[in-house]
């Protein structure tokens, strides 16, 4: 059934004032801060707002802004008006803003600064002009009726090709993310300031800086880019940020290039929490030692909303992303569909009750990936005997070499070890005469707790990593080239694009 309290809005906004929130902080921003009373008032009046632009009920709203107040009031607004929003990264190229924008049919696109030619030829409405707007402009009375599976907004996935594909979410399921994880997981409480160096308009950031802190009564920290370590340093500590999200390659850059020990400026930190991608070994620990708080891995996807494997304080195995969340069933099962028994790998599917309605204008891949009510996430993963999983990355991950299959990740492991890697991803490439070997990538980052023991030369650096991963791996799973590169594909959350790092081009 559909109500006006189930309108993710208008049942937050009730929720805020039923629990005496009102006046507490929700969000920060700059030197700025908003309530929980201020943030469902500038909702309901940015509904009107979009209302005056022509957003009806079940119309698709275009968010292609930074994290800002803005991005909040206006994913509050269209959920308000029955409308959908559809998140996506504003620092997209053109071409992908495009095929988003009509794959989605967006009837309005609100956008940020920069973007305006852009999206020039479709209805849109600048960020500041909403903000200049809803000032002037009356709340809406009430919210348009909702109900746990209607529609509330569309998240866009590059898959493993790149093409873009919109992955829907319902009214309800925001909530059972704060219950399973931020709630029962994490013990969010009013108290806690939440710092996400992942963004809003992906599905980690989402649940992390937009969710758990209007369902907590707690505030988040927004900042319009992915913040620098100095950047992480100076919020963490102006903020008093108790909880920190992030991913293992901004982790690596945060305990970079600064000596050993707990900073001073983290006092406030109670957890940090990490996501996208596996922790490399001995990071976690590095991490821990430097904030004096623990790392909690997890997984999620976007197509599961959140995370559905995580560590709690009370179970926190490192290297592992721990149990399924309560109220996610986790399978693995073999390429036949099998389950396999423990301590064998295998692809992971998950049954819980956050799961996608489906992809928007996809129901072929729909019916591929979500089988009986299952969904297969296309990670791999392994059972521990003390019910931990590990993962062991995507089913897509592996390589081809002289016909050979070889896990990229089990190099990119053994060239980590090196003292001067910081990140490092490796693909087969060909060579003018079909030939197929391993090249690695490899951002360069030396700490001064550790000391560099490599050739000062980029040949030097070559030579030992190559020597290196002769020495711990079978020959023809030792690179044959290495590329010094300042930066690795990542996608928001820090998972490496394999498919860009195989074009080698990025
Ligand atoms: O990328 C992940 O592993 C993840 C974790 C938590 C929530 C959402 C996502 C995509």
């Amino acid at each position: 059934t559909e109500t006006e309290a189930g309108n993710l809005s208008s049942g937050l906004a009730a929720l805020a004032e039923g629990q005496g929130w009102t006046d507490r902080p929700a969000f920060h921003q700059g030197h700025r801060a908003w309530t929980h009373g201020e943030v469902h008032d500038l909702a309901a009046r940015a509904a009107s707002v979009l209302a005056d632009h022509g957003v009806c009920p079940g119309d698709r709203v275009l968010l292609a802004l930074p994290d800002s107040l803005a991005w909040v009031t206006a994913f509050l607004a269209t959920a308000r008006l029955g409308a959908v929003a559809v998140l996506v990264n504003p620092e997209l190229p053109a071409a992908d803003h495009e095929f988003i924008a009509e794959d989605a049919g967006a009837a309005l696109c609100v956008t940020g600064p920069g973007l305006e030619e852009r999206f020039a030829g479709r209805t849109r409405l600048g960020a500041d002009q909403l903000v200049a707007l809803t000032r002037s402009t009356p709340p809406t009375t009430g919210a348009h009726p909702a109900g746990p599976r209607t529609p509330l907004y569309i998240q866009y996935t590059s898959g493993t090709t790149g093409t873009p594909k919109g992955v829907v979410h319902c009214h309800g399921d925001p909530g059972t993310y704060h219950e399973l994880i931020g709630d029962r997981l994490l013990r969010i409480t009013p108290d806690d300031v939440t710092l996400s160096v992942s963004k809003l308009f992906f599905a980690y950031g989402f649940g992390n800086a937009f969710v758990f802190p209007l369902f907590s009564g707690s505030s988040a920290v927004l900042v319009d880019r992915r913040p620098s370590p100095a950047a992480v340093d100076e919020l963490v500590a102006r903020h008093r940020v108790t909880l920190l999200y992030s991913v293992p390659s901004a982790y690596a850059a945060l305990v970079a290039d600064r000596a050993d020990g707990h900073a001073a400026c983290f006092a406030s930190v109670r957890a940090a929490v990490s996501a996208g991608e596996g922790m490399p070994a001995g990071l976690g620990e590095r991490v821990t030692e430097l904030l004096g708080a623990p790392v909690l891995e997890q997984i999620g996807s976007t197509e599961a909303g959140h995370a559905f494997c995580a560590n709690s304080f009370d179970a926190n195995t490192p290297g592992t992303v721990g149990r399924p969340v309560p109220g996610f069933d986790v399978e693995l099962r073999d390429r036949a569909g099998h389950p396999v028994p423990d301590g064998s790998e295998g692809e992971l599917w998950v049954k819980g009750p956050t799961l996608t309605t489906g992809y928007l204008n996809l129901p072929g891949e729909t019916d591929r990936v979500l089988v009986d009510g299952w969904l297969n996430t296309r990670d791999r993963a392994r059972r521990e005997p003390d019910g931990t999983y590990r993962h062991l990355g995507r089913t897509d991950d592996m390589e081809l070499v002289g016909g050979i299959t070889v896990s990229p990740l089990e190099v990119e492991a053994v060239l980590r070890k090196h003292p001067a890697v910081r990140e490092v991803a490796v693909a087969a490439v060909t060579d003018e005469r079909g030939a197929t070997a391993l090249r690695a990538y490899v951002v360069i980052g030396v700490s001064p707790s550790t000391a560099p023991t490599f050739a000062a030369s980029r040949s030097g650096l070559e030579a030992e990593l190559i020597g290196l991963a002769r020495e711990h791996l079978a020959a023809f799973k030792a690179p044959r080239t290495v590329h010094v590169v300042p930066s690795l594909p990542r996608t928001p959350t820090g998972k490496l694009r394999r498919h860009l790092v195989r074009q080698g081009a990025w």
